[in-house]
């Protein structure tokens, strides 16, 4: 008797030293800008969930994506490693092949091997299989469960981009051997109509000079060619709703034991075609009808961990892939319904631009059982989180892994105020961070690209500005402080070599 009792108790001080370890909940939205949330400083629009998040955590004030796109920054973010150091990672087709080398440690094989149940539900862009050719309606090697992922719920790259499919697993879902999927970026496959020949057909027109009007799907046009699988396209008004009940069931399923959970929401990326419920409320056109979804997924999700009694000893870290942009290829209302709101904030530029509107972003940690509500202004950056969590799981990173990643979980967890002493910034070209001053690398192209609306920050001349006094980058004082310029440009050029 007295054997089983100790045995149980050994059982139950067992289990209870296994759940102390926390969840963590990476929530990444795509394209969300610094000034794209009130509790940053919105004015024209509420995101009271988001905000709630902020108030009982960390809200970092200079916290960055490696970069001004999606595939470098989300590649950063897994593996530790600066995306521009491979030149060949850049915003991918639809039909890439996998980017991610299998093999090596990666944020989600880190919780792997820390005994944690790993999944990622919502947007991949990290390309899928080993050539861009490939068969659709088989299984698929070399995607999310390959790099470190025990399950996974994605789409394949953008919601802009052909396939639009969901996979779990390696399957694609409800596919249909009677009518199987094919598809083609170089030429056009099939019989459906193109937005470019039928835009009677479209319910969102595609913006002049953009693209965007190629295979039609559920009414919008997209970039790159697909036939086949009509019953396996989404809904693009379902896709957000699918994405958090799946994430949902992710909670529940791993609810007694710790798990870690990448949800990369598709909002406010192109197509903006929210949920019917969210068309028309934020006045804003549809850009902030999603964001208003977002800010409300979020809410689900803190709900559900309550539900699960789990709130308490989850870390969720929410944050955007790259800075904001309004027209990205659809006539969708962004700039006509603007309405004074300012996406970046106090920030010039924003999605693919070398100024902070590019890659300083939304940045929020919250864990009510370990953090005090509060706000920093650490320089971070999403790179960093491999080395950081490694040190929280306690694991050595072996060798040549994640040598970008720096420890800096005493800033995330609010008890060091600051964080990273450098960072690069990848907007179209090359910047570099030191003690608040940014210089920015000499580069042609157009200052301002008039498609999209935005101030590239390229420049022939070298730019150098001072952010602790300019945080909008309006003054360069590239020629004022030359031996600053050099300073910079040799740190730069020594961290490249590294
Ligand atoms: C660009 C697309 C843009 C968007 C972006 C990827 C054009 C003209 N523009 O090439 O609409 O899809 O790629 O965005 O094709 S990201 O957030 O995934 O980086
Ligand atoms: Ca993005």
């Amino acid at each position: 008797m007295k054997k089983i009792s100790f045995l149980l108790l050994l059982f139950i001080a067992a289990t209870c030293a296994a759940q102390q370890k926390p969840n963590v909940i990476v929530i990444c939205a795509d394209d969300l800008g610094y000034g794209d949330l009130s509790v940053y400083g919105a004015r024209q629009i509420s995101t009271p969930n988001i905000d709630k998040l902020a108030q009982q955590g960390l809200r970092f004030t200079d916290a960055h994506a490696t970069s001004a796109t999606c595939t470098p920054s989300r590649y950063a973010l897994l593996t530790g490693q600066y995306p521009w150091r491979d030149e060949s990672i850049r915003i991918l087709p639809g039909d890439a092949p996998l980017i991610i080398p299998t093999g090596k440690t990666t944020l989600p094989s880190l919780f792997r091997q820390a005994g944690y149940k790993t999944a990622i539900v919502g947007k991949w862009h990290l390309g899928l299989g080993k050539e861009t050719a490939k068969n659709w309606n088989k299984p698929i090697e070399n995607g999310p469960n390959d790099v470190g992922f025990d399950y996974s719920f994605i789409f394949p790259a953008t919601a802009d981009r052909v396939p639009t499919v969901f996979l779990e697993n390696r399957d694609v879902l409800a596919l249909d051997s009677l009518d199987p999927i094919e598809v083609d970026y170089k030429k056009p496959i099939g019989n459906d109509p193109t937005g470019k020949d039928h835009p009677e057909l479209l319910k969102m027109q595609s913006s002049p000079g953009q693209g965007h009007n190629q295979t039609i799907v559920n009414g919008i046009g997209r970039i790159g060619y697909m036939s086949g699988g009509k019953k396996a396209r989404w809904t693009d008004e379902e896709v957000s709703l699918t994405f958090l009940s799946k994430a949902k069931e992710v909670i529940n399923a791993n609810k007694k034991n710790p798990f870690f959970l990448y949800f990369a929401t598709t909002e406010p990326h192109v197509p903006r075609m929210p949920a019917t419920m969210f068309k028309g409320k934020s006045k804003l056109g549809y850009r902030g009808d999603v964001i208003l979804q977002l800010d409300w997924t979020v809410g689900e999700i803190m709900k559900e961990l309550e539900a699960a009694g789990i709130a308490k000893n989850t870390i969720v870290i929410f944050t955007s892939d790259n800075g904001p942009v309004l027209d990205d290829g659809y006539q969708d209302e962004a700039v006509t319904k603007q309405n004074g709101h300012m996406p970046a904030g106090p920030l010039r530029g924003g999605k693919y631009s070398a100024f902070e509107g590019g890659t300083r972003l939304p940045f929020i940690v919250s864990w009510p059982s370990t953090i005090k509500a509060g706000v920093s202004d650490a320089l971070m950056c999403q790179v960093d989180l491999v080395a950081s969590f490694a040190r929280l799981l306690n694991i050595q990173l072996p060798a040549g892994n994640a040598t970008d990643s720096e420890d800096h979980l005493q800033a995330l967890l609010g008890k060091k105020p600051t964080g990273r002493n450098v960072l690069i910034e990848q907007g179209g070209s090359i910047s570099i961070v030191k003690e608040g001053w940014k210089y920015i690398t000499p580069s042609g192209g157009t200052a301002y690209d008039s498609l999209t609306g935005t101030e590239t920050g390229n420049d022939k001349s070298p730019q150098l500005y001072n952010l602790k006094e300019d945080i909008g980058e309006k003054n360069n004082l590239a020629g004022k402080y030359p031996e600053k310029v050099k300073e910079l440009e040799a740190l730069l050029s020594s961290i490249k070599n590294k």
